[in-house]
């Protein structure tokens, strides 16, 4: 670093005491093991990205690691002051042990219109000569410039370059594989922004992520995120109540400002500007020539769409093996760091470092360094490498979903949902509902609007982060379910005490016939793991009810994601829709759990239940409790391993 001078240096005021600050601090930074380069790459329209580059100091012939970021090169590359190349890489997208471990030359960048670059900032920036992109360039171009100019300016590297990253960081490695530069040797999407409508970050299946509104806001007003959202309530359940609608909660806080919000909110249903956003789309028309790692948590907070659906999507045009997928029993990004557990769930060991030295590293040097070592290259890195929850081991698999490496099969198993709260499993093949086998033959409950089911217990942290309890947010997939099975709003259907295993690999999907007394309607649908009433070795998990698969629907969208539709009200209809993949086994003594309800808050924006135009600018008129019915024989198509069940 060599901090200028604040002021340019004018001559003393008082000679007789001049200033103590030098005209120019050249930080001593010859004892480090690493050199930091910061160089502002040029695009081909001329713009020039901010890109910091770490070099160990013995690199020679070194491949480089690109992560490119809306997030501050600077920051992730300055987590720490220190003389340590791995101290300094600590934090977010990192894997410090990856890449010193590896010898591999560091490189941050940050994306046209953020922090050091120049350029015009787009959320997610659609791809060139689209509709929603008229100009020459996107993060594929980008890429491709940044990386010839890397192949041929880094004298330490052997012109290789591997791009790697997760979340947003994760969404660039897929645009990256866009008519991808002879430099790009692999890449590593992890949990991926896909498709922001379908269920990453924006919508789930039509339903509004208004939590996300802080971040809509800060990550597109101003250049560096120096304008903040601020605290009005610490219980977020109270902020998001107090304004009504997301749309006005938006007002009220600037978030208007941000040009990605006019446009989300301009489109609220799955038309033309999310559909030719669609990472997987898109990418399914390219053909597969980089070797690429796709990583998938299994209870991922953020993006828990996106690493399947581009798995499912290229994996048909991958003729010569090239395609790889990891998922474990994490969080949003939980592979970066200790995977030992997520909240009270334990996995026996430490998943994120299995995953690093097991799968990652090996992938990586076999693809970017010019002599990768035997270990590298004995190593065996599955298609599929896939940590089963509930009995916390690893499985290697040649495709996914499978149940097992070979002697399995998965078949579609039922799941009804009985009178008496009860749940039945069979192994038959589910029938899709068309009518009530009788009109009675239902369960109900009043879905009222101004008392919406929290999504976790509150109080909710502002943000859905709170430091004393160890950042909950990045857990609340895994919070016991037991605060929502009490409520009248929630119904909740329960198998009796397995006595065999139930092993569940794939997606589960969600058959309700179901009716509103109102004319909109959101449906969550949750699959349980109920924990034995008592748990020896850990107490505190006696009767806990974790979720395994969740998600929500909004009802408007039954005909079909592009165009919302009124419900018939008081009309039992059929709601099909798919829950994130498991890869689960419910054991012995446990039970299976489906909860059902009609909000998830403040998560989800309100369905005011009645139909409007734009729920975003519903009027408090408009929200009005509804009596739903899901009628029995509504069942969860569950995805199971093996021959299964009572
Ligand atoms: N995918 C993450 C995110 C995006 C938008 C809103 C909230 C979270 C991320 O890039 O961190």
């Amino acid at each position: 670093f060599s901090i200028h001078a604040s002021m340019a240096q004018q001559a003393p005021l008082y000679p007789a005491l001049p200033s103590e600050t030098p005209e120019e601090f050249k930080a001593p930074v010859d004892s480090f093991d690493f050199v930091r380069r910061t160089v502002m790459i040029p695009m081909r329209d001329g713009v020039k990205l901010n890109t910091v580059l770490l070099i160990p100091r013995k690199a020679n012939h070194a491949p480089m690691l690109l992560t490119r970021t809306p997030y501050n090169a600077a920051d992730m590359t300055a987590h720490a002051e220190s003389s340590q190349m791995e101290s300094v890489l600590l934090g977010y997208d990192n894997m410090p042990d990856v890449i010193v471990k590896g010898g591999y030359i560091r490189v941050v960048q940050d994306v046209r219109g953020k922090y050091g670059s120049e350029g015009d900032y787009v959320m997610n920036r659609p791809m060139a000569g689209t509709p929603f992109n008229p100009t020459p360039v996107d993060h594929s171009t980008d890429t491709w410039d940044t990386l010839d100019w890397l192949s041929k300016n880094v004298p330490e590297s052997n012109g290789k370059v591997g791009i790697i990253g997760g979340s947003y960081d994760g969404y660039l490695p897929l645009i990256a594989l866009v008519n991808p530069h002879p430099a790009l040797k692999v890449a590593v999407p992890m949990n991926p922004m896909v498709d922001g409508w379908r269920g990453d970050d924006w919508f789930h299946n039509g339903a509004f992520r208004q939590i996300n509104l802080s971040y809509i806001m800060e990550q597109v007003v101003t250049r560096r995120n120096d304008a903040h959202w601020f605290t009005s309530h610490y219980d977020d359940y109270d902020t998001f109540m107090r304004a009504g609608s997301a749309g006005e909660l938006a007002r009220q806080r600037g978030v208007e400002q941000s040009g990605f919000w006019r446009k989300l909110a301009a489109h609220p249903a799955y038309d033309e500007f999310w559909q030719s956003q669609a990472v997987d789309t898109l990418l399914a028309k390219q053909p597969v020539t980089v070797p690429t790692l796709l990583v998938h948590s299994l209870w991922d907070a953020e993006d828990i769409y996106g690493a399947i659906a581009v798995y499912k999507a290229i994996k048909p045009n991958d003729k010569d093996n090239k395609v790889f997928l990891a998922m474990g029993p994490w969080n949003h990004g939980g592979q970066d760091g200790d995977g030992s557990k997520l909240g009270p769930i334990r996995f026996n060991s430490d998943t994120g470092l299995h995953f690093r030295e097991e799968v990652l590293m090996p992938f990586l040097e076999r693809y970017l360094k010019d002599e990768p070592s035997p270990e590298a290259l004995a190593a065996k890195i599955a298609p599929v490498t896939a940590f089963e929850t509930g009995t916390n081991k690893w499985r290697a698999l040649n495709s996914w979903p499978a149940g097992c490496v070979s002697g399995c099969f998965i078949a579609p198993g039922t799941l009804k949902l009985s009178a008496d709260g009860k749940a039945t499993l069979t192994n038959t093949a589910p029938v899709t509902l068309s009518k009530p086998a009788q009109r009675n033959d239902y369960d109900e409950y009043v879905a009222d609007p101004a008392k919406p089911v929290p999504y976790r217990q509150r109080p909710i942290p502002p943000y859905g982060y709170d430091e004393a309890k160890g950042q909950t947010w990045p857990r609340w997939l895994v919070d016991d379910q037991r605060e929502a099975s009490g409520r009248t709003d929630v119904l909740t259907y329960t198998t009796g005490v397995l006595t065999a295993p139930v092993k569940i690999s794939g997606e589960p999907v969600a058959h309700l016939l179901a009716s509103t007394s109102g004319t909109d309607a959101d449906w969550v649908v949750k699959l349980i793991d109920v924990y034995p009433d008592q748990v020896a070795a850990q107490p505190e998990m006696g009767g806990y009810q974790l979720m395994i698969s969740a998600d929500i629907f909004r009802g408007r969208y039954r005909e079909g994601f592009a165009t919302a539709r009124p419900i018939a009200a008081d009309k039992a209809l059929p709601y099909n829709f798919a829950l994130p993949t498991a890869n689960h086994v419910f054991l012995p003594g446990h039970r299976i759990m489906v909860q059902i309800q009609s909000s998830w808050f403040p998560l989800y924006d309100r369905n005011p239940q009645t139909f409007v135009p734009n729920i975003f600018y519903a009027k408090p008129a408009d929200y009005k409790k509804a009596t739903q019915r899901i009628y029995h024989d509504s069942f969860i198509e569950l995805p199971l391993v093996g021959a299964s069940v009572k």
